[in-house]
């Protein structure tokens, strides 16, 4: 339906722009008509239409909320590529179904705990100068305090790492502005150890903090031994953000709770929503990271807990690394600017966002100038001498984000949970400029690189919790929504709704997509989940089955189509590890694993190699195949494993007297194979002597798809000797077996070809007009293809050639076309009927398509040493 719509969309721009309405118009008039378009419709489609094969200028990684994964889309189009597993098993992926990526989910586990889940709330990418570089994305679970790492590179998950101290987190994850660590604050107050301390201890045993991660930027790693946690008051921390530019080697955290309410409703108490919002500020904790990351160095300054550094707040405070500031009523995001400079705050509860001035919040450092401290000795600075401005902005406002002209209009995104609006204004002043109504309940929201020091603008994508009206209906969970807004002009518009059903998409963060590096294609047994070289990588020829007491090892290989071994026998009460190698050049050539009934899964991309270890504790028959479409014969790319327990006895079965082949049959039938490959062969050379004559070479894409079907084609010859041997034995039945294994080889290599061809001819070939377009169009939906074949004698006679073949050749094509009827007795036609026994009927053409079909046989025509 979209695709109508946005092809429409596109036609309908075209039409505004001549401001005529002499093309395609009563066609887009009919469409706009039937659906109820309006011509804002209309632009809105052209707007996010990405045609088939296009791409899309930003990727957005969103979180995936309570499935613990993240989404991946493309700006404008919202097309969803991919969901990265993270902390919850992900089965199309092998993501918690083999070894390696079982050993990934295992960093997760918490004392011991295997957690399959997690409540993704922020994704953070990379960054090199405070701008996104498209290294790594980290993003965190609220839910079990972790960290993930993934590789943007093949966009897996390679790390996870949990937070020794806290109980639950929210602040994080937050890059410095070099990725030299990573900001992860908690949220509910709790004992930083793991002992039972009772809520009546709650100022004194709860606490809560940032954990600073290090970070090795090179190799994407968290470095768990280099970080460690600053100790602050139980508030319940929030967001953060770290600062930059100006405020750099800083960093900023909200609070909701400096009251240090502890709740009680079944004891009669205000529950905590009551007592955890009854100030008027809470805290925004500014601390001195790079500090005191020195000054962690220093076994004096730490205690250890559970193993992991923790900086007490007196260490903080005497070393003037921790301060507090004043922040209206509940809030939420804590954004910093471009530059550094400034810090916008939003109060859930207040309809203000406060804008405060670095330079003010380190004068007041500077000059010790405090307006107290908090119960726990934190010099506290007051609101008024660090804030710039206050923006009105109405009910609700929770996250920022920026804009490209920061600098000359202090352009600021902010969205507003209650009133469901995106507002746009203006961070210098505090002035609003425009709003933007949004279907419902906005969270946070994603600005095209918003948050680096080099926001890019053109779209704001509003994050909202609620759907209700918006898709159909599909019973009482809804999807939640993410609608995309064209911000390029000065009134904002709602260009796109996405739905997202798989989870409670936080926070997302959009980079150009040309920032980010794509690996097509795994080094040869590869493990990617630590980047070596796997222990079960097993190269074609070297498949094997090694027992070593009760482990059976098998060594496997998975190429089109088949897998390597196909039968393996175990025993009951054995432990068996495959280790398979996807053997594949050619990209998108992923295949699947699985052993029936043995809860094991892979998926092995191109060059990948994973193992999988289980159990044989059922005894029986069971099948294993490979689980992607992978080619013609992927149903047949199978095998058994065989499990039988070594204390029982079987007896065999009475052999069935099945009917053989007669020698005669079988030679008819040898013959007949080696025939259909000899043809086969020859449509093979030809696609490739097209290839050669028309340089394949010069076009690195298509030499991709040669290189890997000349590599199945190579592997005819070692089949052919086989079936040569086997003939000479007198074994007929086998040498048809391999005769057949060459075929399917040819099919490999002509599936490949064509492809090859395909892609060759749409790059040497002369580009079509736009008449020679809609021809090719009109000719493929009057079915002109039932019966023609463009170069070869079909149903119908070759059209290359056509318009010349006849005196006054354009002339004579349009009236056989229009008005075959009249011609029917011309003796030429009638020698056709009679060649084909057929008769071209008239469909119908109308004189414009006439003409259009008249450009594509011309380009036919211009192009006849392609076909
Ligand atoms: Cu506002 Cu977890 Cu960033 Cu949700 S948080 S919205
Ligand atoms: Cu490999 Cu299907």
């Amino acid at each position: 339906m979209r695709n109508i719509l946005g092809r429409v969309a596109s036609l309908s721009a075209t039409v505004a722009l001549l401001g005529t309405f002499a093309s395609g118009a009563t066609e887009l008039d009919k469409v706009m008509k039937e659906r109820g378009l309006s011509q804002a419709d209309m632009l809105a489609a052209a707007k996010t239409y990405t045609p088939s094969g296009g791409r899309d200028k930003y990727l957005v990684f969103s979180s995936g909320g309570q499935s613990g994964q993240v989404i991946v889309y493309g700006v404008p189009s919202m097309r969803i590529l991919k969901y990265i597993a993270v902390f919850t098993p992900e089965p199309w992926q092998g993501w918690g179904y083999d070894d390696d990526t079982k050993k990934i989910l295992a960093q997760g586990n918490i004392r011991g705990k295997k957690i399959t889940w997690g409540d993704t709330h922020h994704p953070a990418i990379s960054e090199t100068d405070g701008k996104y570089d498209g290294r790594w994305l980290v993003i965190n679970d609220k839910a079990n305090p972790r960290i993930a790492v993934i590789d943007l590179e093949d966009m897996v998950t390679k790390q996870i790492v949990v937070n020794p101290v806290f109980k639950s987190e929210h602040g994080g994850s937050f890059f410095t502005p070099n990725s030299e660590y990573i900001l992860e604050a908690a949220q509910y107050g709790a004992p930083l150890d793991n002992n039972y301390h009772p809520m009546d201890e709650f100022a004194e045993t709860y606490r809560g903090g940032v954990t600073v991660w290090k970070f090795n930027h090179k190799e994407g790693k968290i470095e768990p031994e280099k970080s460690f946690t600053i100790e602050m008051p139980p508030y319940m921390q929030d967001l953060s953000d770290a600062g930059k530019g100006a405020s750099y080697g800083w960093g900023f955290t909200n609070s909701f709770n400096s009251e240090m309410y502890t709740g009680g409703i079944e004891k009669g108490l205000p529950p905590f929503e009551a007592g955890t919002s009854r100030n008027d500020t809470d805290f925004m904790h500014v601390y001195n990271w790079k500090k005191l990351a020195e000054l962690a160095k220093d076994p004096k300054n730490v205690k250890i807990v559970n193993g992991h550094r923790v900086i007490p707040m007196e260490v903080s405070i005497k070393n003037n690394a921790l301060f507090l500031v004043p922040e209206p009523k509940s809030p939420h995001g804590v954004d910093v600017s471009p530059d550094g400079k400034d810090i916008v705050v939003c109060g859930k509860l207040d309809t203000h966002a406060t804008v405060y001035g670095w330079d003010k919040i380190k004068k007041a450092i500077d000059n010790k100038d405090f307006s107290g401290t908090d119960p726990f000795g934190i010099p506290i600075i007051d609101l008024k001498k660090a804030a710039n401005c206050q923006a009105e902005l109405g009910l609700g406002p929770l996250h920022n984000q920026f804009g490209p002209k920061w600098k000359e209009d202090g352009e600021i995104y902010s969205s507003l949970y209650v009133d469901s609006q995106v507002v746009r204004w203006n961070y210098h002043t505090c002035e609003v400029k425009d709003r933007q109504n949004v279907n419902y309940n906005i969270g946070h929201l994603a600005g095209m690189e918003g948050k680096t020091s080099d926001p890019q603008g053109e779209y704001i994508i509003a994050l909202n919790k609620l759907a209700i009206d918006r898709f159909n209906e599909i019973g009482p969970l809804h999807p939640q929504n993410h609608q995309l807004i064209d911000v390029s002009s000065k009134k904002m518009s709602l260009l796109y709704d996405m739905p997202i059903p798989l989870g409670e998409p936080h926070q997302a963060v959009a980079i150009r997509a040309d920032k980010i590096k794509h690996n097509v294609r795994y080094k040869m047994g590869t493990n990617p989940f630590t980047g070596k070289i796997h222990e079960g990588k097993t190269l074609a020829g070297q498949e094997k089955i090694v027992r070593k007491g009760n482990h059976v090892y098998v060594y496997g290989t998975m190429v089109r189509s088949h897998i390597n071994p196909e039968h393996v026998t175990v025993n009951k009460g054995d432990t068996v590890t495959f280790y398979l190698t996807n053997l594949e050049r050619a990209e998108d050539e992923t295949h699947g694993f699985t052993i029936d009934q043995y809860n094991v899964h892979a998926s092995l991309e191109p060059g990948k190699t994973v193992a999988l270890t289980f159990k044989a504790d059922l005894e029986g028959v069971f099948p294993y195949y490979c689980t992607e479409f992978c080619s013609a014969l992927h149903l047949e790319m199978m095998g058994y494993l065989l499990v039988k327990d070594p204390s029982k006895k079987y007896t065999k079965a009475a052999k069935l007297k099945l009917k053989k082949m007669s020698k005669a049959e079988l030679k008819a039938e040898y013959d007949k194979t080696v025939a259909t490959n000899t043809a086969t062969d020859a449509v093979i050379q030809s696609v490739v002597k097209f290839l050669k004559d028309n340089n394949f070479a010069k076009y690195p894409t298509v030499k991709a798809l040669v290189t890997d079907a000349l590599d199945q084609y190579g592997k005819i010859a070692e089949q052919k000797k086989l079936s040569d041997a086997a003939v000479k034995a007198g074994d007929l039945d086998k040498a048809i077996l391999f005769e057949n294994m060459i075929w399917q080889y040819m099919v490999k290599t002509a599936d490949v070809g064509i492809r090859a061809k395909d892609l060759l001819v749409k790059k040497i070939a002369t580009p079509m007009s736009e008449a020679a377009k809609r021809g090719h169009d009109a000719y493929l939906e009057g079915g002109c293809n039932g019966c023609h074949v463009v170069g070869k004698v079909s149903s119908g006679p070759d059209l290359v050639g056509v318009l010349e073949r006849h005196e006054n050749g354009e002339k004579w094509v349009k009236e056989w076309i229009m008005h075959p009827e009249t011609m029917y007795d011309n003796d030429y036609i009638k020698s056709m009927t009679n060649y084909f026994n057929l008769r071209m009927p008239n469909q119908g053409m109308s004189e414009k398509q006439t003409d259009d079909i008249i450009e594509y046989l011309k380009w036919i025509d211009k192009n006849a040493n392609l076909f």
